[in-house]
C-alpha cells in the first residue's frame, strides 16, 4: 500500500487502484509501489486474478514526461511491464479516460483490456519526438496487426472506442460502471480456467505481406515533416514483424534511448510543457470565472473575418457575420460554403458536418443584430480610425458584459479600447491565417482587460482548438514583431552579394517550411510594398521589383519565376540583375556571402528581439515566444523554438555575433538586448529568469 497504489482483495480478485494525480502519468512514485503490488498479487494464492484501474479523470496517461533527461530510477517502465506479463494469472486494464504511451503498453501487458465507451487509446509518443519505449511498437502489431499499428504508432493519433474494438485492441467496452464491468469480465475469464495467452504469445497477425507493410509504411511516415521519431517508430515497427519477440522488444529499447537523448526530443518535450505553461497567466486565478461564449459576432467577413467564423462554427458555437453591404456578405458566405465543400472533397468532414457547420453561420449587415452576442471579433481594415468606428458601433449595441475583441496584427489594443466606454471588456485575438487552420491565437492583453475577459478568451481557445499564448501591447505583439526583426536585413543580404535562393536554402536547411523570399512571393510583394508606403519607408530591390510587376507567385513572378502557372520557384535573372544594378547604385560591393552570415544576419536578430519582448514583460516568460513561433510562423519543432534553440546553441556564441554585426552596421536590431547579455555573462538559461 501506498498513497499512489492501492490493492484490495475482492473475493479472489485482487484490485490495483494507481491514483497519482493529474493524469496518473508512470513515474517513480507510480512505478515502485505498483511493481510491489504485482508482485505480492503474482505470489498471493488467494488471488486468482488482478485488475488495474485508475482514480481520478484517466488511466495512466503515459510515462512521466518531466522525468526524460533526469537519472533513470528502478524499476524502469519495461521491468514493471515484464513482471506483469509473467503472471499466469488473468489480468485485465479498466481503462477510463485517455491510455496513451506507456499507459497503453502497461494495458498490453495485461492479458485483457476492458474500456469505458468514452475512452481513447494511443500510443502519442511521436509528438514528443520519441517512439513507445516499453514494447509497444511489439505488442501493439501483434494485438491489432501491423499496419493498423503502423498507423496509430506514426501517427502518435489516439483511437475511439468503435475503432479499437474493431481492431480488437480492446476486448469489451463498458457502458456505467467500468470496475464492475472489468471484474464482471475477469470473473468469467478465471470461469473459463483459460488458457489466457499474453500478447506476446500471439504471433497470427504478424503473417502479412512485407511490400504491402512498405507501402504502408511509405503512406504513413510522408507527412514527417523532417522529424526522425516517425520515421524511428516505422523501424521499430517492421521490426516486430521481421524480428523475434524479445529481439524487437530490446531494439525498440535502443532506439527509444536514442530519441529520448536527441535534441528533437527534448524540443518537443519543451513545446509541450511551454504549451500548457502559456495557459499559466500571471494575475488570473486558476478559479477566474470565464464568461460564457455560445453566440460571437465576426465583423468584417473578408479572408480573416470568413477564416475566424469558421474556427468558432468549427468549435460548436453560434456565429453572426458583419459586413458593410449585402454583396461583400454574400462574397464571405460564398467563400465559406466554398471551403466547407474543400473539406468534404478532401474527406476531412462529411456533408452532414459540413451544413451542421453552415447552419451555425449567419449573416447580417445590420449591427443591431449582433445584441445578443457574447463576443464580437473584429476583422476590418488595419487602420485606427476604422477600428474606431467599428468599437464605437459595438459599444453601441452590444449587450453588457459582453467581450468585445480585435483581430488587430499590429495596432495598438488601448487605443482600440479607448473608442469604447469598455476598456475592461476590450481584448485582441490576433488569429493567424487561415485562422480556420492556424492553431496559434495572440491573445493581447490591454492595460485595463479584466481577468475574466483573459480566462474567457483562454476558455474559448481551448474550445476551438487553438494554442493561445497572452501577450502585451506592442507593435506586432510577440509574432510580428520578432518576424520585422527577422527580415530587416533581408535587403541587405541580397545587395552584399546572396542571391534569394540562397538565403531561402540557408532557412530550409535550418528546417523552416519556407525561406523569406519564398514567403514575400507567396503573400505578395504589393502588399508589403503599400505598408512600406504608409509609413514613409522603402527597399530598393522589393521597390523595384513591384514597379516591374512583380507582385509574387500570384503574378507569376516576383523574387522567383513561377513558369506556367507553376507553384515551384525558379531563379529569374531579372532579379539576379535587379540585384547588382542596386549594388552599384548604392555603392555596394558584391561579396560571397556564406550560410553563416545569413543565420546570424535574420535568425540572431530575431532572438535579440525575442529576448526584448520577454525583458519588457510583452511576454511573460520565454517559452512563450517559442510556442507563438512554432505554432504561427513555421519554425521548426524539432528545434523547439527560437528560445530554446538559441540556449542550446548557446546565447553568448550569439551575443558576440550580434556585437560584431552591431560594430560593422550600427543597425539596433543587432545591439545586443541587456537579457542576453546577462544570460551570456552568467551562462544561465531563461528558465533560471522567474
Ligand atoms: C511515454 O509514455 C514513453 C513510453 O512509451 C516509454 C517509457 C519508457 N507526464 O494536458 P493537460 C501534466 S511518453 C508528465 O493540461 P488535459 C501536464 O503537464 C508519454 N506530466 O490535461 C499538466 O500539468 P499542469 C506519452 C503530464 O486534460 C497536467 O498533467 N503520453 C503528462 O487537457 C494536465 O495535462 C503522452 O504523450 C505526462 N505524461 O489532457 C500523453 N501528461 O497542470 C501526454 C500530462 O502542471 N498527455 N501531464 O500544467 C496528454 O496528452 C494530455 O495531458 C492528456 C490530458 C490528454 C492526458
Amino acid at each position: 500500500m501506498s498513497d499512489t497504489v492501492t490493492i484490495t482483495n475482492e473475493d479472489g480478485v485482487a484490485v490495483i487502484v494507481l491514483d497519482n494525480p493529474p493524469v496518473n502519468a508512470l513515474g517513480h512514485a507510480l512505478r515502485a509501489p505498483l511493481f510491489a503490488a504485482l508482485e505480492a498479487a503474482k505470489a498471493d494464492e488467494a488471488v486468482q486474478g488482478i485488475v488495474i484501474a485508475c482514480a481520478g479523470r484517466t488511466f495512466v496517461a503515459g510515462a512521466d514526461i518531466s522525468e526524460f533527461g533526469k537519472p533513470p530510477l528502478e524499476p524502469s517502465l519495461p521491468d514493471l511491464i515484464a513482471l506483469l506479463e509473467s503472471i499466469e494469472k488473468p489480468t485485465v486494464a479498466a481503462i477510463h479516460g485517455t491510455a496513451l504511451g506507456g499507459g497503453l503498453e502497461l494495458a498490453l501487458g495485461c492479458h485483457y483490456r476492458v474500456a469505458d465507451r468514452a475512452a481513447m487509446i494511443g500510443l502519442p509518443e511521436v509528438n514528443l519526438g520519441l517512439i513507445p519505449g516499453a514494447g509497444g511498437t511489439v505488442r501493439l502489431p501483434r494485438l491489432v496487426g501491423p499496419e493498423a499499428a503502423l498507423g496509430i504508432i506514426v501517427s502518435g493519433k489516439p483511437v475511439g472506442m468503435e475503432k479499437a474494438q474493431a481492431l480488437g485492441a480492446v476486448d469489451a467496452v463498458a457502458d456505467g460502471d467500468l470496475r464492475a464491468a472489468a471484474m464482471a469480465f475477469l470473473r468469467a475469464k478465471i470461469a473459463e480456467d483459460g488458457p489466457h495467452r499474453h500478447i506476446r504469445a500471439r504471433d497470427e497477425k504478424l503473417a502479412v505481406d512485407l511490400d504491402a507493410f512498405e507501402a504502408a509504411v511509405a503512406d504513413a511516415t510522408k507527412k514527417a515533416r523532417g522529424l526522425t521519431a516517425p520515421l524511428t517508430a516505422a523501424e521499430a515497427v517492421r521490426n516486430a514483424i521481421t524480428m523475434a519477440f524479445d529481439d524487437a522488444l530490446a531494439r525498440e529499447r535502443e532506439l527509444f534511448l536514442e530519441r529520448r537523448d536527441s535534441l528533437e526530443s527534448a524540443a518537443q518535450r519543451h513545446l509541450f510543457f511551454a504549451t500548457r505553461e502559456a495557459t499559466k497567466v500571471p494575475g488570473i486565478a486558476r478559479d477566474t470565472q470565464a464568461r460564457p461564449i455560445e453566440k460571437a459576432a465576426v465583423i468584417g467577413a473578408g479572408t480573416m473575418g470568413a477564416g475566424i467564423a469558421m474556427a468558432l462554427a468549427n468549435g460548436g458555437i453560434e456565429v453572426r457575420l458583419l459586413e458593410l453591404n449585402a454583396e461583400a456578405l454574400e462574397r464571405g458566405l460564398g467563400q465559406i460554403d466554398k471551403t466547407y465543400a474543400g473539406s468534404v472533397k478532401r474527406g476531412s468532414i462529411d456533408a452532414a458536418e459540413k451544413e451542421a457547420r453552415l447552419a451555425r453561420i449567419s449573416g447580417t449587415t445590420d449591427y443591431a443584430a449582433l445584441s445578443d452576442c457574447d463576443i464580437a471579433i473584429e476583422a476590418v481594415f488595419e487602420d485606427m480610425g476604422v477600428k474606431h468606428k467599428v468599437f464605437g458601433a459595438l459599444d453601441k449595441v452590444m449587450k453588457p458584459g459582453a467581450i468585445l475583441a480585435s483581430n488587430t496584427s499590429y495596432l495598438d489594443l488601448d487605443e482600440i479600447a479607448a473608442s469604447t466606454g469598455r476598456p475592461q471588456d476590450v481584448v485582441g485575438l490576433h488569429f493567424f491565417s487561415p485562422a480556420h487552420v492556424m492553431r496559434l491565437l495572440e491573445i493581447v492583453r490591454g492595460d485595463h482587460t479584466a481577468p475574466e475577459v483573459l480566462a474567457s478568451a483562454l476558455a474559448l481557445a481551448r474550445r476551438i482548438g487553438k494554442v493561445p499564448v497572452v501577450v502585451g501591447v506592442c507593435n506586432g505583439f510577440v509574432g510580428n514583431r520578432m518576424l520585422a526583426a527577422r527580415r530587416e536585413e533581408n535587403e541587405s543580404l541580397l545587395l552584399s552579394g546572396a542571391t534569394p535562393e540562397q538565403v531561402d536554402r540557408v532557412f530550409a536547411d535550418f528546417g523552416w517550411p519556407m525561406g523569406p523570399f519564398a514567403m514575400v512571393d507567396l503573400a505578395g510583394l504589393d502588399i508589403s510594398w503599400k505598408h512600406r508606403q504608409s509609413l514613409g519607408l522603402t527597399a530598393p530591390v522589393a521597390d523595384a521589383l513591384c514597379e516591374a510587376g512583380h507582385f509574387g507567385q500570384k503574378a507569376g513572378r516576383g523574387f522567383y519565376l513561377y513558369e506556367d502557372g507553376s507553384r515551384t520557384p525558379k531563379p529569374d535573372p531579372f532579379v539576379a540583375e535587379l540585384i547588382e544594378r542596386k549594388a552599384d547604385e548604392l555603392g555596394i560591393e558584391r561579396r560571397t556571402v556564406g550560410a553563416e552570415e545569413i543565420t546570424e544576419r535574420t535568425l540572431y536578430p530575431m532572438i535579440n528581439e525575442g529576448a526584448r519582448i520577454v525583458e519588457e514583460g510583452i511576454a511573460a516568460r520565454a517559452s512563450d515566444v517559442d510556442v507563438v513561433w512554432v505554432n504561427g510562423y513555421g519554425f521548426p519543432v524539432a528545434k523547439g523554438g527560437p528560445m530554446f534553440w538559441a540556449e542550446h546553441f548557446g546565447i553568448g556564441r550569439i551575443v558576440d555575433r550580434l556585437e560584431h554585426w552591431y560594430g560593422e552596421t550600427g543597425k539596433e536590431v543587432f545591439k545586443p538586448a541587456p537579457l542576453l547579455r546577462q544570460l551570456a555573462l552568467t551562462g544561465g538559461g531563461f528558465a533560471d529568469l522567474a
